[in-house]
């Protein structure tokens, strides 16, 4: 059955694999399952027929034949249940590798979204120079944390796997502030994931969309 995902048609970061599709399209790449993708502007992903899709009007989403899903976390998900290769053999190692897809996304990207929010939603207020300094602790304790998790390991838990497809996607966002830098494991850690030859392609995928001038 075809797998189809939509991502941005142009996306605000020009292509640097920051957007939600890059991680569906990774996890696409690890499980080697070939997909097709429909672009969807800012205004096509808030009617109607997009809605049906996605009830918050964002991308990315996934159709495979009656099943549509969103949520890149349940996405990933199901692409690691269906297909080997993201997810460990052994029942405990996978809910391991679950708890940390969970990780990822529940306790290592929310003050990463709010230093995103701070810096480009909200600039403008008076208040953000006073506030930012918390917003970037914030992000400095969870990345200590999981600095010290990680430890000398190449993977979270030993070999790859889902989790870290999230975490290093997540962490991903960070990089170019500048905080990714403080903590070398991490980066390390974020740039192996990169070097993964299904990241390349997903990559490589979502600039070919987003390089050059915008139309
Ligand atoms: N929690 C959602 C977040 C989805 C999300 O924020 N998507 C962004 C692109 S990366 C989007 O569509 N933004 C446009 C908007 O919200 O209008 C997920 O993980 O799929």
């Amino acid at each position: 059955m075809t797998i189809v995902i939509t991502a941005f048609e142009r996306s605000p970061d020009g292509g640097k694999g920051l957007a939600r599709d890059t991680r569906v399209r990774w996890a696409l790449e690890e499980a080697g399952q070939p997909y097709e993708v429909r672009l969807v502007s800012f205004a096509a992903m808030k009617e109607p027929a997009h809605l049906r899709l996605h009830p918050f009007g964002q991308i990315p989403t996934y159709e495979e034949g009656d099943l549509a899903l969103f949520e890149t976390g349940s996405i990933v998900f199901h692409i690691a249940e269906q297909h080997p290769g993201l997810f460990p053999a052994d029942a405990d190692a996978r809910a391991r590798a679950i708890t940390w897809m969970f990780a990822a996304l529940n306790t290592v990207e929310p003050p990463i979204l709010e230093l995103a929010i701070a810096k480009f939603g909200e600039g403008d207020k008076p208040w953000t120079q006073e506030r930012m300094p918390l917003v970037v602790e914030r992000i400095r304790n969870r990345l200590k944390q999981l600095s010290a998790r990680l430890g000398d390991a190449g993977w979270l838990d030993g070999e790859f796997s889902a989790g870290d497809l999230m975490m290093v996607s997540v962490l991903l966002r960070v990089k170019p502030s500048g905080i990714l830098a403080e903590f070398p494991s991490l980066a390390a850690y974020v740039a192996r994931g990169e070097a993964r030859p299904a990241y390349q392609r997903a990559f490589a995928a979502q600039l070919a969309i987003n390089a050059g001038e915008p139309k």
